[in-house]
């Protein structure tokens, strides 16, 4: 029980209505999250790693049906259709309470129910929010402890203030004297991840897994959290943060959108190969920015920790997050060694004999079967990362000096190219576009247009967010103290071949922008924006890079941008009425500029 009369109500409410065995309210101690890891344990639901190789961290696997977000049983829930817009599922929310009361009837018997009180944000800045997650998963308390500020601090700071309401159960009540499953889960059909925007509130139903049960992450800090930055004013996005520091030891901060698996976290984190240049990492998934009283957007990351892609993390890939995952940290579908430790595909080592798989049986690499699923996770607390950024909790944010927007593709979009206003950006962002990859569920290596990232996670119109952007511009205490905006694409091809290296080469790339915010750096104007000159990205020392295969990777060829654009007009034809009157404009403009 708390002071807070609203949140005392709401509890008793949904125990009257899961029907919990035990209410424990979460104190967010060492105490409490150690009984609650040794009770998995003892269940079997958890395995405890090697002490000596990987201290305080244990194991899970998810069931085979619940592995990933699910896209296809994600429900905005907004009065009207249309507020919902053409990018989401919608229910009514009259209908989606009906169905989802009655199966929520119940359904926590022979469970404890946790309550846990979360700020998303270092606690007590004026950027973070409050957020209670009702939850029947252990795994998820101690994964949302990581992932979250969570416990009975949160509380003295929500006072009798407003926080968002999260219920979430596994939708898998135990009859008396039922043994229960190592990853209790409903079926596929029976999941419901359930976003109600007027009310802000998030029910979901059915999954354990990652997106679909930390409820602070993509249901809240980016479906809800999208509908509470249109309301107050702000920026809510699928956005790293890092810190860039030159050889002069001047530092500037930049937040990038990617689409899922991007390579978001490794960017984050990156280790530069230009000598004297730093890059910290602030967060690896999600932006919140705020206007500051200097006039400058201010950004905090609204979690504590990282859910990881775990396969092809390597000391060569990402060694950072490695490294933030060498002790306390939670690993869910990847292989476990007989030694008691974790492995994976691209980890950098061969697969010890007798390695168990993500589907609990050993590992036959001769089989074709991967080891470790391909959205296997680590879930690590971001304080570990040896790259963590001193300003990471600054309660007042980190000061952005420019956006990059960014995703898959093989052809037509060239490394970089800068915008040429804040609405030009806006379009950039808008018709982001990827190829995807196994962190959802559906296919594997199409194309998809993927606007600011964001297709999965508005909480309302996207074409409205899109107007919420330039909205952020029109109303820009200072609009010459906006960020800059960037379009970066790593994974251009030839023959098959990527032309670009990546990784910690992309330094490179964040030093030209770094250069170009200082008003530096030579470019060249094209029908897309500014592209660097030739000679403006430094490749001193890359090896295979020359001077002609440079020119292929900033190419943008007028003919491939004019297929391009009728992709644009199909994408921008779904938002109808509710595509800002200034992206046709920029769009008009483009057309003009490419001769059609
Ligand atoms: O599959 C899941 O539930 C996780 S998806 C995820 C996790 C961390 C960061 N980003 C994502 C994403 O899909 O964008
Ligand atoms: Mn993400």
């Amino acid at each position: 029980m708390t002071k807070n009369q609203k949140l005392n109500q709401w509890v008793a409410e949904w125990t009257a209505i899961c029907q919990p065995d035990r209410v424990h309210w979460c104190d967010g101690s060492e105490e409490e999250n150690q009984q609650i890891l040794d009770s998995m344990v003892a269940s079997g639901m958890a395995v405890k790693l090697n002490e000596e190789k990987r201290p305080n961290s244990y194991y899970f696997q998810s069931d085979p049906s619940d592995v990933a977000r699910v896209e296809n049983r994600t429900f905005i829930c907004s009065k009207k259709e249309e507020d919902a817009g053409p990018t989401n599922h919608w229910e009514d929310p009259v209908k989606m309470k009906e169905i989802l009361l009655q199966k929520y009837t119940g359904c926590m018997k022979g469970r404890t129910m946790y309550v846990m009180p979360f700020s998303m944000g270092p606690l007590g800045s004026k950027i973070a929010h409050i957020g209670v997650q009702i939850t029947d998963s252990p795994y998820v308390v101690v994964n949302m402890r990581i992932m979250t500020r969570m416990g009975s601090k949160v509380l003295d700071v929500l006072g009798d203030g407003d926080f968002v309401p999260c219920i979430h159960s596994v939708g898998a009540p135990l009859k008396p004297g039922q043994k229960d499953v190592k990853w209790p889960c409903a079926p596929i059909e029976e999941k419901f991840i359930t976003h109600f925007p007027e009310t802000h509130e998030i029910w979901s139903y059915g999954s354990g897994y990652g997106g679909n049960a930390l409820l602070g992450k993509k249901c809240f800090a980016l479906r809800i959290a999208t509908v509470m930055a249109r309301e107050q004013g702000w920026l809510a996005e699928h956005m790293l943060i890092l810190g860039l520091t030159n050889p002069k030891g001047e530092k500037k901060y930049v937040a990038a959108a990617f689409p899922s698996a991007c390579g978001k976290t490794n960017l984050a984190m990156l280790v530069p190969t230009i000598p004297g240049w730093k890059v910290e990492c602030v967060g690896d998934d999600i932006a919140w920015m705020k206007f500051g009283a200097d006039g400058r957007l201010y950004a905090i990351n609204p979690e504590a920790g990282f859910f990881g892609v775990a396969p092809y993390t390597s000391m060569q890939t990402n060694p950072n997050a490695l490294l933030s995952c060498r002790a306390n940290t939670i690993f869910t579908n990847v292989g476990l060694t007989p030694d008691g430790d974790i492995w994976w595909e691209g980890i950098g080592t061969d697969c010890p004999a007798g390695t168990i798989n993500w589907k609990n049986q050993v590992h036959d690499p001769a089989s074709g079967e991967v080891c470790a699923h391909p959205n296997s996770r680590f879930t690590a607390p971001a304080y570990q990362c040896p790259a963590i950024d001193k300003d990471w909790e600054n309660p007042a944010g980190v000061p952005i000096s420019a956006i990059l927007f960014g995703g898959r593709r093989p052809s037509t979009v060239p490394l970089i190219h800068e915008a040429m206003s804040w609405n030009h950006g806006v379009f950039m962002g808008s018709i982001v576009s990827s190829e995807t990859t196994a962190a959802v569920i559906g296919q594997v290596g199409i194309v998809r247009r993927d606007p600011f990232a964001m297709l999965p996670f508005c909480g309302y119109n996207m074409g409205d967010y899109f107007g919420h952007w330039i909205s952020i511009g029109k109303n820009a205490p200072d609009p010459t103290k906006l960020p800059k905006v960037f379009y970066v694409n790593w994974f251009r091809k030839e023959n098959g071949k990527f032309l670009w290296p990546g990784y910690g080469d992309n330094s490179r790339v964040l030093a030209y922008i770094f250069d170009r915010c200082d008003g530096k750096g030579e470019t060249v104007d094209t029908v897309i924006g500014k592209v660097p000159a030739p000679s403006a990205i430094n490749i001193e020392g890359l090896k295979d890079m020359t001077p002609e295969k440079m020119a292929k990777v900033l190419n943008v060829d007028k003919e491939e941008w004019k297929k391009e654009i009728a992709l644009i007009d199909e994408h921008y034809a779904r938002f109808g009425s509710h595509l800002p009157k200034e992206l046709a404009a920029e769009l008009q403009g483009f057309k003009q500029r490419l001769g059609i």
